[in-house]
C-alpha cells in the first residue's frame, strides 16, 4: 500500500514539472535578455557613497537615445566599491531608473 501511495505521489509530482518545463525555459530566456542591461562608457566625476550615487560624464548611449552628458546615477554597492573619481570606465545600466550595476575600469 505504501508503495502504491509513493508511486501515485511521484506521478503527481512528475507531471506538473513536465508540463511546466517549457514555460520555465521561455521565462528564463526572456529575463536574461531583459537583464543584460545597457553598456556605456564614460569618466567618473564624483562618488557619493552616502547617497549611493556616482556622477559620470558618459559618451553618447544610442540604446537610450542619450547624447554625451554628465549625470548622476544611483549605483549598487558593488559598483560604488569599484568607482574611483577621474577613472575612465565602461559601466552597465539596468532597470527603469538606469541604475549603475557594474563599473569596469578601462
Ligand atoms: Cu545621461
Amino acid at each position: 500500500m505504501k508503495l502504491l501511495v509513493a508511486a501515485a505521489a511521484a506521478a503527481l509530482i512528475a507531471s506538473p514539472v513536465l508540463a511546466q518545463a517549457p514555460t520555465v525555459v521561455t521565462v528564463k530566456a526572456a529575463s536574461v535578455g531583459a537583464d543584460a542591461g545597457t553598456k556605456a562608457n564614460g569618466e567618473i566625476k564624483s562618488i557619493d557613497a552616502k547617497a549611493g550615487t556616482v556622477t559620470i560624464h558618459h559618451s553618447p548611449i544610442p540604446a537610450l537615445g542619450w547624447p554625451a552628458m554628465t549625470m548622476t546615477f544611483k549605483a549598487t554597492p558593488d559598483a560604488l566599491k569599484v568607482a574611483k573619481s577621474g577613472q575612465t570606465v565602461s559601466f552597465t545600466l539596468k532597470g527603469p531608473e538606469n541604475q549603475v550595476v557594474a563599473i569596469e575600469p578601462k
